[in-house]
């Protein structure tokens, strides 16, 4: 799937800015037919949930209507015209001049509808109805639960089985987009650190397709065909310190002479393990960095390119190297940001929440059900790993992909679910990229069934926060035990830790380090660190969270997640300057 963007042959228009909008009560319909009669003021992209004051609409169960009108200027209506979603959480509905154009389930990934022969010159109605709900069925999941209080009171809750904040609504772009009827539909380019570069390209109609290889305006290569490949002298790697990015540039010209283009930028570098190691262009890199959240104060999950820029940018300065994706797909536009800067990124699919019967935080729980009895999600997580994989196959910034976080690995059932999806995600990734999963607690190295699918082991740890409270030489003594045995257990594996750190609510300051000081978070992040500097086979540390994030209410959770090392606001806090003085005096 190729990212819809303006070239020589193609027309991007924006379809963002105010849309009109609506909630629809619990268990009403919707009648699409007609103009939406009473809305108010909505912007796209964004979550809706704190643009207004009041629970209506923060803790809104179900259903919401956006709608827009636009004209189709003459330009654009010449070939074929697609409607593109960047991402829409989590299931749309899409209906055009009251016509029904299809649906999309699945809050962070994209998708289209060709509109050519139903667009209008002008004054076209675009609704979309949003459904927010989370249940056994979706990915994140949740539990939807009826209950009755005193007074005849009954409500329908949505409590989200994950720790972070279910922002919902239109969160990233929308756009018209206006492509020849002969056309590109998709690229695939791999090139590695020895200059081996090959392609694929695949077209819509009939036509002959020609291809350069660019490093800016100078012609590397040229091709003709839809498959190739060659071999380049002197080409600069990919890398953290110098993220050198080509450019495959695709002609197809069909048989009546028109034409389409389309330039895919892209790096020549390789991903390896071996070794019990991990390898960029050949030589071993070790993972700096975090879990982060796409969360921002006002717009939610909404893109933000300033925040993505400025987190960025914050990696950088600290000296990380490289974030997770937790707990969804990015945006694209965080994506190319990470090709541009040099990022290393894991790419998670939505698939948090997957456990009946345990939650770290304190949250609901479902009764106790067998997990993989339970969760009707598995054809869902394989339609995510193929729409994650195809979105983000060229993305010289993804390393590898992680299928889950913290699913219920321990649990009976967890290899026969998930041996398929490592399978297919194996089978799909062109660059045959590491693939891995994320664990949690209560998947010991006794009972995790999905560790041995996976190519990296990632482990979550929260000893001396969760258990053992306030007790760090309790909790690295604990954790020490369990690296060396899964280390033991996997010795071909390398280990790193994918989430581990504290909350700490800035500017609570103890002379003695106490739970929820800035100086507990970091001294808890400290000793983790000099654990792992002990152990040859661990790969990374990524600190739980870079920045405080939303969640739903609960006791453990004052205004959010305070896990972050910033603040909400990117201020930081005394952990973010203890990683910097860490980080930089490693060097890369
Ligand atoms: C981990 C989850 C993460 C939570 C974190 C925490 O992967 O989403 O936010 O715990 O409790 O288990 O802070």
């Amino acid at each position: 799937m190729l990212y819809p963007k303006t070239t020589t042959s193609r027309i991007r228009l924006s379809l963002d800015g105010i849309w009109n909008f609506k909630l629809v009560p619990l268990n009403h319909d919707y009648d699409a037919s007609k103009p939406m009669e009473v809305g108010r003021p909505m912007p796209v992209p964004a979550a809706y949930n704190d643009i207004y004051e009041g629970r209506d609409i923060r803790d809104h169960v179900g259903t919401v209507v956006y709608e827009r009108f636009f004209d189709a200027p003459k330009p654009i209506r010449n070939g074929e015209l697609l409607l593109a979603f960047a991402a829409v959480a989590h299931k749309a509905t899409v209906f055009l001049n009251g016509q029904k154009l299809g649906g999309h389930f699945g809050g962070f990934l994209p998708f289209s509808f060709i509109i050519t022969e139903l667009v209008k010159p002008t004054a076209n109605r675009l609704t979309v109805l949003v459904d927010n709900i989370v249940d056994h069925s979706t990915l994140p999941c949740g539990t939807v639960e009826h209950r009755q209080y005193p007074g005849a009171l009954e409500m329908t809750l949505n409590f989200p089985n994950f720790d972070f904040f279910n922002y919902s609504g239109i969160i990233r772009p929308v756009c018209l987009y206006a492509v020849p009827k002969t056309h590109i539909t998709d690229i695939t380019v791999i090139g590695q650190a020895d200059g081996t570069f090959s392609y694929e390209v695949q077209i819509q109609g009939e036509g002959t397709v020609r291809a350069q290889l660019l490093d800016g305006q100078c012609v590397l290569h040229t091709f003709t065909g839809t498959k190739g490949t060659a071999k380049l002298e002197g080409i600069t790697p990919w890398s953290t310190q110098e993220p050198k990015l080509y450019q495959f540039k695709a002609t197809v010209t069909s048989d009546d002479g028109s034409e389409d283009e389309y330039t895919e930028r892209f790096g020549f570098r390789t991903v390896e393990v071996r070794d019990c190691s991990l390898y960029l262009n050949g030589k071993k890199v070790y993972l700096k960095g975090f879990g982060k959240h796409e969360d921002v104060p006002v717009i939610g999950r909404g893109l933000c390119e300033p925040y993505n820029v400025k987190d960025l940018a914050l990696m950088k300065w600290m000296g990380a190297n490289s974030f997770r994706t937790s707990h969804y797909p990015y945006s694209e536009e965080m994506m190319n940001l990470c090709d541009e800067m040099g990022i290393l990124v894991i790419d998670e699919t939505p698939a948090v929440g997957m456990h009946t019967t345990f939650t770290a935080t304190g949250m609901k729980v479902d009764v106790a059900s067998p997990t993989w009895q339970t969760l009707k999600t598995s054809q869902h997580h394989s339609d995510v790993i193929r729409e994650m994989i195809e979105r983000d196959k060229n993305h010289p910034c993804v390393i590898m992909f992680s299928v889950a976080n913290e699913p219920a690995s321990e649990e009976s059932g967890a290899y026969a679910y998930f041996e398929p999806l490592f399978r297919l995600a194996r089978q799909l990734d062109p660059q045959k990229r590491p693939v891995t999963f994320v664990t949690h607690g209560e998947a010991t190295v006794e009972t995790c069934e999905v560790a041995p699918l996976c190519d990296i082991l990632m482990l979550n740890r929260y000893y001396g926060w969760y258990s053992d409270e306030g007790n760090i030489p309790a909790a690295v003594a604990v954790l020490s035990d369990e690296l060396d045995r899964y280390h033991a257990r996997y010795p071909e594996k390398p280990i790193m830790l994918g989430e581990f750190g504290a909350d700490a609510i800035a500017g609570f300051h103890d002379s003695t380090a106490l739970m929820f000081s800035e100086e507990f978070q970091k001294d808890m992040i400290d000793a983790y660190c000099k654990t792992l500097d002990q152990k040859s086979y661990i790969c990374g540390e990524h600190v739980w969270n870079f920045a405080d994030f939303a969640t739903a209410e609960s006791v453990k959770r004052a205004q959010g997640n305070k896990k972050g090392v910033f603040t909400r606001e990117r201020k930081p806090k005394l952990a973010a300057w203890y990683l910097k003085d860490r980080w930089t005096k490693q060097g890369t």
